[in-house]
Order: C-alpha cells, then structure tokens, then sequence
C-alpha cells in the first residue's frame, strides 16, 4: 500500500514538475513572440519653464540618450521580449516613423515627466488611431509624484521598474491580475473606478540592477544619435547613474518625492564594471547624470571611479552634475581634470546667501565662488544653474543678485523663474497656505499667486534679458579665451559646439 502511496506522491510531484516546466516554456515562447517599443517623448514647450530655455533644450539639446527605457529594455530582452527603443527628441517626430515602429509591436512602454505631458497625449492618441487595442503602459517622474492613470493608456506605474518590467508586460499581454502589480494604477474595465496596486517598487540594492541596454538607442542602423557635439560622436555618447536620490532636502526640488526619500549608491566596483562596458562598446562621451554626483557628501564614490578611469587609461570626455560642496576638496579637481572631466554642472541657485537659506541649499555664495575658481583653475568647462522668484526677491535684490553672478568666471549659465513644482517641499507649504490649489502641479513664482511681488512674465523676462546680457559682456569673452588654452583638444571642440547652438538659437529667439 505504501509503496502505491509513494508512487503515486513521485507520480503527483512530476506532474508538478511537468506543468510548471509547460507554463514557463508557455510564458517563454510567449515572451519571445511578444515585441515592445519603449518611447521617451519630445518634449513639449511648456507654461511654466522659461519658453526660450525649452525651445533651445527641444531644438538643439539632444543631449544624452535616456536611461529609464533602456534599463527596463535590459530587463525585458533578458526576459526574452523583443525590444525597439525610440527618443522622440533625437529622432524628431513624425507620424509615419511611429507607424512603422509599432508595426507588429504587442505592447507599447512610455516614460513621462511633468514637462513631456502634452506630448504624451499626441503620442497615445496617433498609437490608438494607428493601433486601437495595443497595450500601453505609461511610467516615469510624473507618474511617481502624481500617481494616476495617464489617459489614453491602459495601466500606469509609480515608481522604479527594471526589476518588475518583465512582470508588468506579462500582465499587461495576457490579461494579468494588475492589483499585484508594485505601483500599478489603472481603471477598472466597467465602473472605471481607479485602482491602486502594491506600494510603488524601489530597488535598495543597486548593484543588483543590470546595465541599460545602451544598443537600443544608439545602434548606428536604428538611431538618429544625438547631434550636439557633432556626427562623428552622435552615437558615442554614454550615460550613467551611480546614485539614486539626494541626501539634501532643497526647498525647490522634487527629487527625494521621485526616490521617496531613499538615498542609494552603487558601489565603486559595479560602476566601474559599467564604465568598461561603456569602454568595450566605444563610447566616448560620458554623462554621469546623478542628481548629484559631484558632492562632498559622495566624495568617496567620485574618487573611486575617477581613479578607477585614471588606472584603466580611458579617454573619455566626461560631464557630470553636482554641487559646489565639492570645492571644499581641490583635490578632487585635479583627480576630475586627469579623469577626462571637461564640463561640471552646478545647482549654484543664487548668489544672495538670503535666497540659498530660504531654499535650505546648506551651502553659500563663497562656496559658489570658490567652486567657479577651482573649475577654471583646472580648465573644466562651468555650467551654473540659477533661480530667482523668492517671495522675497524684487527688481534690487534680483538686479544685484545678477551682478554678483556676473562677477563669477562661469562658462554658461541658466537662469530660471523659481517652479512650485509637484513634490518639491514649497509647494506643499504653499499649498498649505492656501495659495496653490492641491490641483496645480507645476506653479511659476509670481504676484498672480502672491508667491512674489514680481509677475511670473516679470520674472521670466528678467531672467531671459540676464542670460543674453551674460553673454554680450566683453569680458565673458576674455575670461573665456583665457580659459580655452586650459581645456584639452577634444573639449575645447565640444564646448565650442554647445556654445555655437546657445547662441545660435537664443539669439533667433531674441
Ligand atoms: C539626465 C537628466 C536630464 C538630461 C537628459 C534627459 C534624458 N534624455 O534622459 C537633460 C539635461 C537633457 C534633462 C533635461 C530636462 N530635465 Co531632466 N533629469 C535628468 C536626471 C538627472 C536623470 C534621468 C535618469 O536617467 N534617471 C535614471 C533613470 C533610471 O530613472 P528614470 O528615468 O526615472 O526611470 C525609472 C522610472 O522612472 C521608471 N520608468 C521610466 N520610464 C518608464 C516607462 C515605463 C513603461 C515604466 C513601466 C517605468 C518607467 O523606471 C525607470 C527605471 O527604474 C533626472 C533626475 C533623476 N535622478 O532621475 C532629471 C529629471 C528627469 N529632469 C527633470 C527636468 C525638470 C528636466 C527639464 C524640464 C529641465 C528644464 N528645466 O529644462 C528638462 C526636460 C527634458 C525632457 N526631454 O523632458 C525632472 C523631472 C521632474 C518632473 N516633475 O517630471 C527630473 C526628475 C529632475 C528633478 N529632480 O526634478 N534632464
Ligand atoms: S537641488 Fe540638488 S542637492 Fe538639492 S535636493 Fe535636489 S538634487 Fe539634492
């Protein structure tokens, strides 16, 4: 009898076995069929971020290659889909190259963010006029800070997706339960009543992520490339992440909504691997688009890998974004200059300590300083960012802020009107205040709001007007050329490139 029992147990257990070996051959075979096209949108002019500064980024500063798409493009080839991947910013958009990208495509994958929204409504509406029952699934910054069903799609995702891509397409193809989905947000099909999956994902072990599949958007045959520092390296530029989130709390900024407050890092290790991956595939140009590499408090991942580069010989040209703590160790100038740094990006805000404590920056207008002098001391190209619009601010203040910025040996600058934007903490204080609407998600400093005593046209017409005149100053030329004999050959090539399309498109738009 027992041995009946048993036999039967083994029978049972490799039945078992059999059908789950069937599902996942099923699933495989599925997954192999089932191609999906991954589309970063054209950005969109937008009311609320200086109309010149959009139309120079949308015309001209196809800058970088995306990386949200391409890491989820890793993670769903490896789950045996086939994956096509499209900027719509390098490749302006047109109707008849999306027809021909969705032919035979199953699925449709969007990343969003606060200023594309408009041009991911055309988008949905000429998928569904060219393909009324594809899938789509749109995720990205927006839909993290603002959880709602995008209209027009069939499921939206919150939050971080490499790790849970191959699961969201299997539901998203063959009819899956989306309730267990991380960060799912979709309508149910009668009542049309939204409903909200599992909490949103977020990988706390960065390192376990896979590398983006870079081939997706700048293989030579299927990508436009990315035109800004000329033909001969359009499809040779690289970015990477080494960091999510910011272990700072600026006033004005949106990012820890985005990493919900969690701060992560690579190790040096992966990054490198990484980079001599980026190496392999003969890149050039690297863009480390952390929200804040550059940084005192990231200091021992920036020396890591810069050292990292220096011992591996690699040229690269490197650009990279962070904040004038930096400046507080000069030696990691000299160690950014051996390691191919050409250009840093500065989050400098303001050069009124007032303004950069009312935004809790934690840093100071001698730090800008400082920071502007050891970027020129080693010949690294100086981007600065800048904000005005404080409730405090008027014409004086802002007049003479911009005096003081004009006194600093930037290289390039922008300058913006102050953005409540969407999960930045002054937006919600100004919500509680009752001076924005729970429904106005990006709000431009101004009188209109009582959020200045300058109008939001006032702002950005100061801040347009101080970004020609930084340019026509005689001595923006003379520090400039003095500089050029420090940047290396290839640098000064590229800078020069940047240059030529700044001035040529705001002066267009004069
Ligand atoms: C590099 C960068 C740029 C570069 C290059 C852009 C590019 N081609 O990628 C440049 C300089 C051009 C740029 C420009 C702008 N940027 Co920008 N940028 C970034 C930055 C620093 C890194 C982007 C990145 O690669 N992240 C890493 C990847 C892995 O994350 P991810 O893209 O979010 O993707 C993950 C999830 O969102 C999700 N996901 C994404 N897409 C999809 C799609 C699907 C289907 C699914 C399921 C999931 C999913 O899964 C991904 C993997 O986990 C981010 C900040 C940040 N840390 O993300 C800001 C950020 C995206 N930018 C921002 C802004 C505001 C801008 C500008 C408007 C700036 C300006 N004032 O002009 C412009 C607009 C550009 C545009 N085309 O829309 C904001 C957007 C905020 C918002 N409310 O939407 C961010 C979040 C910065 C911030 N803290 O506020 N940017
Ligand atoms: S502005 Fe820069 S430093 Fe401040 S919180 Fe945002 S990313 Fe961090």
């Amino acid at each position: 009898m027992g041995s009946v029992k048993n036999k039967k147990n083994i029978l049972a257990t490799n039945l078992d076995k059999i059908s789950l070996l069937t599902r996942m051959i099923n699933r495989i075979r599925k997954n192999v069929m089932s191609k999906v096209l991954l589309i970063y949108p054209e950005l969109y002019r937008s009311p609320f971020v200086s109309s010149s500064v959009v139309a120079v980024l949308k015309k001209q500063f196809e800058l970088f290659p995306p990386l949200g798409i391409l890491y989820i493009g890793r993670s769903l080839l490896d789950a045996g889909y086939e994956v096509e991947a499209i900027d719509f910013n390098s490749t302006s958009y047109n109707e008849a190259i999306l027809l021909r990208l969705l032919s035979e495509k199953d699925a449709v994958g969007i990343t969003t963010n606060s200023f594309n929204l408009r041009g991911v409504d055309r988008l949905i509406s000429d998928i569904r006029k060219a393909k009324p029952h594809i899938r789509i699934v749109i995720g990205g910054p927006d839909v993290t800070l603002h959880p709602r069903v995008i209209e027009g799609s069939d499921l939206s995702i919150a939050g971080e997706a490499e790790k849970t891509a191959p699961a969201i397409f299997d539901a998203l193809l063959n009819d899956g339960d989306f309730s267990k989905l991380n960060g799912a947000i979709y309508k149910m099909p009668l009542s049309k009543r939204t409903v909200y999956g599992k909490a949103p994902y977020i990988e706390h072990n960065l390192d376990s992520i896979k590398f983006p599949a870079r081939e997706l958007l700048t293989a030579k045959e299927k990508s436009q490339g990315y035109n800004l520092f000329g033909e001969k390296y359009k499809n040779r530029i690289a970015t990477m992440i080494t960091t999510r989130g910011c272990p700072f709390r600026c006033r004005f900024c949106a990012c820890n909504a985005i990493s919900f407050k969690k701060y992560r890092k690579r190790s040096v290790q992966s990054c490198l691997e990484e980079i001599d991956q980026i190496h392999k595939e003969g890149y050039v140009i690297l863009g480390i688009v952390d929200d804040n590499f550059l940084s005192i408090a990231n200091r021992k991942l920036m020396i890591g890998i810069f050292n990292g580069i220096i011992e591996r010989g690699y040229k690269f040209s490197i650009v990279a974004e962070g904040r004038v703590d930096s400046a507080l160790d000069e030696q990691l100038y000299a160690l950014m200059r051996r390691a191919g740094v050409v250009a840093v990006i500065y989050g400098m805000e303001s050069m009124n300590q007032d303004v950069l404590d009312f935004y809790r920056k934690g840093t100071t207008v001698e730090l800008n300083r400082k920071a502007t002098q050891l970027t020129y001391k080693y010949g690294i190209f100086s981007f600065a960012y800048f904000i005005i619009g404080t409730p405090f601010e008027d014409e004086t203040l802002i007049k003479k802020m911009l005096k003081d910025m004009y006194s600093l040996r930037l290289d390039m600058v922008n300058i913006g009107g102050l953005l409540y934007s969407y999960g930045a903490p002054l937006w919600y204080e100004a919500k509680e205040k009752g001076l924005i609407d729970a429904s106005e998600y990006a709000v431009p400093a101004g009188n209109e709001y009582n959020l200045s005593p300058l109008s939001s046209s006032q702002l950005s017409s100061l801040s347009y007007r101080a970004l020609l005149a930084f340019y026509v100053r005689p001595i923006y030329w003379i520090r400039f050329f003095q500089k050029a004999m420090k940047f290396d050959k290839r640098a000064l090539y590229f800078i020069f490139r940047i240059l030529q399309k700044v001035f040529f498109y705001l002066f267009q738009l004069r």
